[in-house]
C-alpha cells in the first residue's frame, strides 16, 4: 500500500458530527495541531450547546474547511429561513438571534451535499450514496439540490421539500419534487436499504431484509471511496473504503478525525463530555418532523 498519495505538507483531516459541540472541536483540533484542510462530514449543528460559536468558527476559517450539509444543517437553515415552527428541543436560539446569523447562513446554503477535491481518493457525504449511483452521478445528483439551495427560490425549495416525505425509492418519484426529496434523503439521513433499492428513513431497520447503505454499496459498485457522518449508533468504521466519522460525540461519547491524504488513514479522537449532565435541553430533532409543523 502506498504511503504517499498527494499529501498536503501539514495534512488534511476529515472530522465527523459535531453537532454544536464546540469546545470539543477545540480540543480535537489543538489534539491535531497543524493543517492544511478539514472535511468536515456535516451535521455541524444542532442538539449540542454551541451551535452558535461553531458556525461561527466555520464561517471565519471558510477558506480552510470543506463541508458537506447534514440533515441538522438543513433544519437550522430552515429554521432561520422561517419555515417550520420553532422547537423547545432545538439548541439554535442564540446563533438565530445573532446579528450576523444572516451572513452565517447564506453562506451555509451555498455548500455542497456531496464532495471531492479530486486529488485525494475520497468522497465526502454526511449520510449516505444509492448504490445505483456511480461517483459522477452522485455529484450530480448532489449538484441538482445545491442549485436549488443556492438559488433565488431557494424558500419555495425548502418548503417544498418538507412537504411529504421522501419517495422510499428512485423508481417511485413521479416529480422533480420527489426526486429533490430523495436526493436529499439519501445524502442527508439514509441508513437502511434493501438490495433492491427500497430506503427505511427509520433510525432502526424495519427487519432483517434491510442492509447499511455502504453494503450494499460495495456489493454494487466496484469504485467509491467514502467519509460519512451520520450514523452515532453505527459509531467509527474504519475500512478500506469507508470512514464512518460519527463516533456520537453528542450523546458524551467521541469526536473523531481521520487524516485521509495520506494511506492508510489515521485517527485522532477526543472524549467528549456527556451532554446530559449539561443543562442544555435534550433532543429528538429529525427534519421530517418539519412537515408536521
Ligand atoms: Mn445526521
Amino acid at each position: 500500500m502506498s504511503n504517499d498519495f498527494v499529501d498536503t505538507p501539514n495534512g488534511t483531516y476529515a472530522i465527523g458530527d459535531v453537532q454544536g459541540c464546540f469546545s470539543a472541536l477545540e480540543q480535537l483540533l489543538s489534539q491535531v495541531g497543524s493543517y492544511d484542510f478539514l472535511w468536515l462530514a456535516g451535521d455541524l449543528l444542532n442538539r449540542g450547546p454551541q451551535s452558535h460559536a461553531t458556525l461561527a468558527w466555520a464561517y471565519a476559517q471558510q477558506n480552510g474547511i470543506r463541508l458537506v450539509l447534514g440533515n441538522h444543517d438543513l433544519y437550522a437553515i430552515s429554521r432561520w429561513a422561517g419555515i417550520g415552527k420553532a422547537k423547545k428541543s432545538d439548541t439554535l436560539a442564540a446563533l438565530l438571534s445573532d446579528r450576523r446569523a444572516d451572513d452565517y447562513f447564506h453562506w451555509l446554503r451555498q455548500q455542497p451535499l456531496f464532495y471531492s477535491d479530486g486529488k485525494l481518493p475520497w468522497n465526502l457525504v454526511h449520510a449516505a450514496v444509492d448504490a445505483e449511483w456511480s461517483l459522477a452521478d452522485a455529484a450530480g445528483h448532489a449538484e441538482e439540490v445545491q442549485r436549488a439551495l443556492s438559488g433565488k427560490n431557494w424558500k419555495r425549495f425548502l418548503r417544498g421539500l418538507w412537504e411529504s416525505e421522501a419517495p422510499r425509492r428512485w423508481a417511485d418519484c413521479r416529480s422533480e419534487a420527489d426526486a429533490q426529496r430523495f436526493r436529499v434523503a439519501v445524502l442527508t439521513r439514509a441508513r437502511w436499504v434493501r438490495e433492491d433499492g427500497l430506503y427505511s428513513w427509520t433510525n432502526e431497520a424495519p427487519d432483517t431484509s434491510y442492509l447499511p447503505w455502504h453494503e450494499r454499496y460495495f456489493a454494487q459498485q466496484p469504485a467509491g471511496k467514502f467519509v460519512c457522518g451520520h450514523w452515532a449508533t453505527q459509531g467509527l468504521l474504519v475500512q478500506e473504503r469507508l470512514l464512518a466519522l460519527d463516533s456520537g460525540c453528542v450523546w458524551g461519547r467521541q469526536l473523531s478525525a481521520a487524516r485521509i491524504d495520506r494511506d492508510p488513514a489515521t485517527i485522532v479522537q477526543i472524549q467528549c463530555n456527556d451532554l446530559s449532565t449539561i443543562p442544555v435541553p435534550s433532543i429528538s430533532v429529525e427534519l421530517e418532523t418539519i412537515r408536521h409543523a
